[in-house]
């Protein structure tokens, strides 16, 4: 089992797709074992985003993500990076799918909803980061026992 990081963006809080994105983690079979809203500060913006830092569009993705209260999200499952950011789509509005988050609700670079891991390594950077160790929790579904049928 892998565990994946992550924030649903100012702008998710803003239009009220919280419900929305979270049932569809929790729908693909996503198991949340973190889940909270905060507000992101500049300091921790600079080191969430420290790979962007010089980039022309740094300081817009600093601004933006410190508008306004974020959700933070610890999620659990099989190739969890993997499948969420397939279900979170590509960055870019011209290029993101049908059916994913950023495509079906998101028109914009920067307001893209959504961020998610794209590594086990960088999860777990990203965890630490934004999460305190008694703030995830390990606990069985009580669908999981019934899901071993097929195993
Ligand atoms: P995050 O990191 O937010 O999950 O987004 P991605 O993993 O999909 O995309 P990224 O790291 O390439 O970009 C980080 C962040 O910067 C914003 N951005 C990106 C932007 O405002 N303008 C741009 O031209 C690009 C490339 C969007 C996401």
């Amino acid at each position: 089992m892998e565990r994946t990081f992550v924030l649903l963006k100012p702008d998710a809080v803003q239009r009220g797709l919280v419900g929305e994105i979270l049932q569809r983690f929790e729908r693909k079979g996503l198991k949340i074992v973190g889940l909270k809203m905060l507000q992101v500060d500049p300091q921790l913006a600079q080191m969430h985003y420290a790979a962007h830092r010089g980039k022309p569009f740094y300081q817009r993705l600093i601004r933006f993500i410190t508008a306004g209260p974020s959700v933070a999200l610890a999620l659990e499952g099989e190739q969890a990076v993997h499948r969420v950011r397939l279900l979170v789509g590509v960055t870019d509005p011209n290029e993101s799918q049908p059916g994913t988050i950023r495509g079906d609700l998101s028109a914009h670079v920067t307001l893209n909803l959504i961020h998610a891991s794209d590594s086990p390594e960088t999860a777990q950077q990203e965890l630490a980061l934004f999460f305190k160790p008694d703030e995830l929790f390990s606990y069985t579904r009580c669908d999981e026992p019934w899901l071993k049928i097929a195993e």
